[in-house]
């Protein structure tokens, strides 16, 4: 007996969409699972991801960051997984009459992933070792697929024309077993991602610092209930990067290699770094992205060392006008040599808060420069810095529209009332932070609907580097909706301006505006 399309047509287009999406599936849980037994190795599902966050154009990033805020990632991967599962399923049904070109489409999507891993700056893993999840994903989805196939063609012909044929209850104890696999597979990958660098966190105890920063003084923070906390939870403090999975770098094997235009390179392992005169500063970190109003500013306490003694060490010479520094992840940043050698609190920190830095803000080491944004200083799970010349390179933002240079803009923000929050008439209490990063803020005002602009009440300065809260009373508020804004001026006499700027190339500007209830 011979296969005709009429066998080939007895399979439903159900049972194709199923074998094309069971064939990606097993393939895509098995390479995962391969990923996460291979320290440093992403997944193939990570490694497209990873190329589409490189490749996305900026505006679309710009999108994705305001829409989806730190969500992004999971958005990123869910957009690629969905996409791979609808090529995957369209080729099953197609594969039904036409088995040849549904092999050819998943061989692509596995070749895809090949090339995805074959560039994938983050793999902190030897090259060989990065491919391995993507060639096993293209090989088990093959083999899978040609198993189920095999099956949608009916038992006479299969077994005719395919020793993997197996009949209906064949097919259905395939599907079960793929389904299995992908199951074990996506657990291993549960189970083992980050294992390497929580466990070397969690074994930490960071030194006292040398130089201890003293406590927030009194009155920094303004007691308006619903203001942001002076220094920032960890938990709470916002993260803004390109990893889809935090690098698992643990701190055994950590080293930071400082080189370029320097008289003798230095390598330091994360013990020398704790065996350092160590430094603790409050520095308020801000980041480009951060809308007028928005939530990408945080004040913590951060333990380091200080960047310019690491530079003495290695002896910084003449010609020389930048660092570059690059992240585990292949991330980098070009910062002018000035702002981590004056005399602003420029650390490669170990610590926050109290605590060595958790994995999503840049365990074992990163880099914090006050006044300056994170896309060209905060560096996390640094591994190098080079110095050399703002001509010889481009960091990662500065090569996607954003300029080289780019130090924090002066703002404020209302944190009290958020939007349309109701008062009671004789209890408007509003309350907000403003941030003049290096400079300091001098004064901040109000304006009700519009009207004359009012000083607000400063909580107490803890220092430049520190954003500073504000507080308000309005006494003679009137019942109904109205709205408030808000400016700064620093102490170099600077006051905000109400044009807008977008984000990119270098941040925004303007006046927060809230409106709100009174009853
Ligand atoms: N390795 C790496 N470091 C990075 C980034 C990144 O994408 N990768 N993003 C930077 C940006 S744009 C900012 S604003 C800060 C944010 O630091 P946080 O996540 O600890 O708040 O990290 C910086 N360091
Ligand atoms: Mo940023």
């Amino acid at each position: 007996m011979t296969t005709t399309t009429q066998d080939r047509a007895a399979a439903p287009w159900w049972a194709g969409a199923l074998a094309g999406f069971l064939a990606a599936a097993s393939g895509v849980a098995v390479g995962t699972g391969v990923a996460a037994l291979l320290q440093g190795v992403p997944s193939p599902i990570e490694s497209v991801g990873n190329r589409a966050v490189d490749y996305a154009p900026p505006f679309l990033k710009e999108f994705a960051v305001k829409q989806f805020g730190t969500a992004d990632k999971p958005v990123l991967i869910g957009g690629v997984v969905a996409t791979l599962a609808l090529v995957a399923i369209v080729a099953g049904i197609v594969g039904r009459r036409r088995p040849r070109l549904a092999i050819i489409v998943v061989a692509l999507l596995g070749a895809l992933a090949i090339v995805a891993a074959a560039i994938d700056r983050t793999t902190t893993a030897s090259r060989a070792l990065t491919l391995v999840p993507s060639v096993v994903t293209l090989l088990v989805s093959l083999g899978a697929l040609l198993l189920v196939l095999a099956n949608l063609r009916g038992r006479a012909a299969a077994a005719a024309a395919h020793p993997l044929g197996l009949g209906r209850r064949g097919f259905l104890k395939a599907a079960l077993g793929v389904t299995a696999l992908a199951i074990v597979g996506g657990t291993v990958g549960r189970l083992f991602g980050d294992a390497a660098a929580a466990a070397s966190r969690s074994g930490i105890r960071l030194p006292r610092a040398a130089t201890a920063a003293p406590e927030v003084p009194a009155g920094a923070q303004v007691d308006v209930t619903g203001v942001s906390e002076f220094v920032t939870p960890n938990r709470d403090f916002y993260r803004v990067d390109t990893a889809l999975r935090i690098p698992d770098v643990p701190a055994e094997g950590w080293s930071l290699r400082i080189h370029g235009m320097v008289d003798r390179e230095v390598n330091l392992s994360f013990r020398d770094l704790m065996g350092m005169a160590l430094e603790e500063h409050r520095v308020t970190l801000t980041c480009v992205s951060n809308e007028v109003g928005g939530p990408y500013v945080g004040n913590a306490l951060w333990l380091g060392v200080r960047t310019a003694t690491l530079l003495e060490m290695a002896g910084v010479q003449a010609g020389a006008d930048a660092i570059k520094s690059t992240s585990a992840d292949r991330w980098t940043a070009g910062t002018p040599l000035e702002a981590v050698t004056d005399d602003r609190n420029s650390m490669v920190a170990i610590g926050m808060n109290g605590q060595p830095l958790p994995l999503a803000h840049g365990f074992p080491a990163r880099l914090v420069v006050p006044g300056l944004y994170g896309f060209v200083s905060a560096t996390k799970w640094l591994t190098e810095i080079e110095v050399t010349r703002f001509a010889d390179f481009k960091g990662y933002w500065t090569t996607r529209d954003y300029t080289a240079l780019a130090p924090i803009k002066f703002s404020s923000r209302i944190d009290v009332p958020k939007s349309f929050q109701a008062f009671a008439k004789d209890a408007v209490r509003m309350g907000g932070i403003a941030w003049a990063q290096t400079v300091g803020i001098e004064k901040v005002e109000l304006s009700i609907d519009k009207g004359e602009w009012v000083e607000a009440e400063l909580g107490t300065e803890d220092t430049v580097e520190t954003w500073r809260q504000w507080s308000y009373q309005w006494d003679d508020a009137t019942t109904g909706v109205h709205q408030v804004a808000i400016r700064a001026t620093t102490k170099d006499g600077e006051t905000q301006t109400s044009d807008r700027a977008p984000i990119r190339p270098n941040g925004t500007t303007g006046w927060h505006s809230v409106q709100f209830r009174v009853e």
